[in-house]
């Protein structure tokens, strides 16, 4: 995998966005994640890679396309990759027309992606200044105390992300106690992790309970922008348990850090903004195409790349 695949990977994320950006806000959280699916399945045939979903749309009787063992791409190739991705992350903010969308994917060398179950998972995820500072084992009072004094704040002006859950209720009060600012989101706790990684984007931690396949996409990111983030799954019932020991995962309560989820040192992502976000801006229709907004990352090299792209319907009839 010398190539930087990820450059093609973004092609593949762009189509999603733009099939699904098409749904805004028109209610059908359904018809936009299979918008989402259908062109990226579409744009992989194209992609040299002899790639297998480990974290896609769900197990093969439950999706039809992008489900996990899956093979994607154009088959035949050397590079044997392993995919984690999600067409559409934030359904519902596209079919609400709300913020936070993105289309990601994530790409290792066989066997360093976790394969997590579709359980929760208690995260908590930072950028690379408190990469060192953080530990799921202690309280949350302790972390942040931590954060704030490995990026030189005052604890007042630290911003944590925090789904607005019920679940989360007393997370939040504890937050607010230790004095920390809070930014509530409806969903998106993929591009929330990555956004504390990032410059200017006024986010410090993740905090809080959030879908495990989005952790470990999560995982790859903090990898490739040298931020860090510690997961606990969270099964709901039994039945989650024994599917999280299916998936080979012995000790339900194991805190996995950011390598354990994302390993090796070739991690690829490609992400594209559906609908606005701290990060991304969504996707933007003119009379004759669209423009799309992206973030392309590679672990090896640390390179970080914000792609604005002008699309032409008329040469890219795939994209419609
Ligand atoms: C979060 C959120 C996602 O799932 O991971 C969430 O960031 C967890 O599930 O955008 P609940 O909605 O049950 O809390 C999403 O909302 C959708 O994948």
């Amino acid at each position: 995998m010398d190539k930087n695949l990820a450059l093609e990977f973004v092609r593949v994320t762009e189509a999603a966005a733009l099939a699904s950006a098409r749904w805004m806000g028109k209610g059908d959280a359904n018809a936009a994640d299979d918008a989402a699916v259908q062109a990226m399945r579409t744009v992989f045939k194209a992609v040299d890679i002899d790639g297998t979903i480990v974290i896609g749309e769900g197990e093969r009787d439950e999706a039809p396309m992008l489900y996990i063992g899956e093979k994607v791409g154009k088959g035949n190739s050397k590079m044997k990759v392993d995919i984690a991705l999600d067409p559409l992350e934030c359904t519902n903010s596209v079919a609400y027309g709300r913020q936070n969308a993105i289309s990601v994917l994530a790409a290792a060398e066989k066997g360093n992606i976790l394969h997590a179950p579709d359980t929760y998972m208690e995260k908590i995820a930072v950028g690379p200044q408190a990469a060192d500072a953080i530990d799921l084992c202690d309280s949350v009072e302790q972390n942040l105390k931590r954060i704030a004094k490995a990026k030189n704040y005052d604890i007042n002006d630290l911003t944590v992300v925090i789904l607005e859950r019920e679940r989360h209720k007393d997370l939040i009060s504890r937050v607010r106690k230790v004095g920390a600012r809070i930014q509530l989101i409806l969903d998106g706790d993929v591009s929330a992790a990555m956004a504390t990684a990032l410059p200017g984007t006024g986010v410090d931690v993740l905090l809080g309970i959030g879908g495990a396949p989005e952790g470990v996409l999560a995982a790859a990111a903090l990898r490739c922008l040298g931020g860090a983030i510690q997961g606990r799954l969270v099964p709901r019932n039994k039945e989650e348990e024994a599917r999280c020991r299916k998936m080979g995962i012995k000790n339900i309560k194991k805190v996995f850090k950011t390598e354990e989820m994302a390993k090796g040192n070739n991690i690829m992502l490609a992400a594209t903004g559906v609908t606005d976000g701290d990060m991304l801006k969504g996707v933007r229709y003119t009379g004759t195409g669209a423009y799309t907004h992206s973030i392309v990352m590679r672990s090896r090299t640390g390179t970080i790349r914000f792609v604005s792209t002008e699309h032409h319907f008329t040469d890219e009839p795939d994209y419609r």
